[in-house]
């Protein structure tokens, strides 16, 4: 019995340490910009994922959308906070560069929250049409697997299961770069963005 018992431990043992050796990180250097970028993994096709649940608030204070960058998995609601005195707007042009879906949030007082549930991938880019100056961002990544850099581009994604995937690399202001990478434990992907 005591044997069995042992035996199934070791199995169960091995079988865990299978399972996290079929996952890895993506790490590397976004350059060529200054400041944060994102970089995620495109949609892999046939692969679905769960419903995100957090529910990540952008909050319009002090005449800037706080943070400035919002990287979020496709399908999860983004809060819209006023934190201001004044009056704020949220619309958005276009969703990854498609302008059909733009979209007008409305104008709301100090202390409300509106949501909106990002359903399309692609870079959001946030404006408020009381206050021209102000600019944020919500990038809608398709796949669970993203990352925003710090302020000198290193990123790190993390528990990408082993495969072939195209990843892209997201900066404001620059052409976006999809290069494919192969995961096999842990893998580096650099990019170099330009305008
Ligand atoms: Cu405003």
């Amino acid at each position: 019995m005591k044997r069995t018992l042992t035996m199934m431990m070791v199995m169960a043992v091995i079988a865990m340490m299978s399972l996290a050796a079929s996952a890895g990180t993506i790490s590397g250097k976004v350059s060529g910009v200054s400041g944060e970028s994102v970089v995620y993994v495109d949609a892999i096709a046939g692969k679905t994922f769960p419903a995100p649940t957090a529910k990540p608030v952008i909050d319009q204070k002090g005449l800037v959308f706080q943070p400035h960058i919002v990287v979020v998995e496709q399908g999860t609601t983004v809060e819209f906070l006023n934190s201001d005195k004044v009056a704020h707007n949220v619309f958005w042009p276009s969703v990854g560069g498609n302008k059909k879906l733009t979209h007008n949030l409305g104008t709301w007082p100090q202390g409300e929250k509106r949501p909106f549930k990002f359903d399309n991938a692609g870079a959001v880019p946030l404006l408020c049409n009381v206050h021209p100056e102000m600019a944020g961002y919500v990038v809608v990544s398709p796949t669970p697997y993203f990352a925003l850099t710090d302020k000198s581009g290193e990123y790190k994604i993390e528990n990408v299961p082993d495969g072939s995937y195209t990843v892209t690399a997201w900066h404001e202001g620059a052409k976006n770069q999809s290069k494919p990478v192969a995961v096999a434990g842990d893998s580096k992907a650099d990019f170099t963005l330009s305008k």
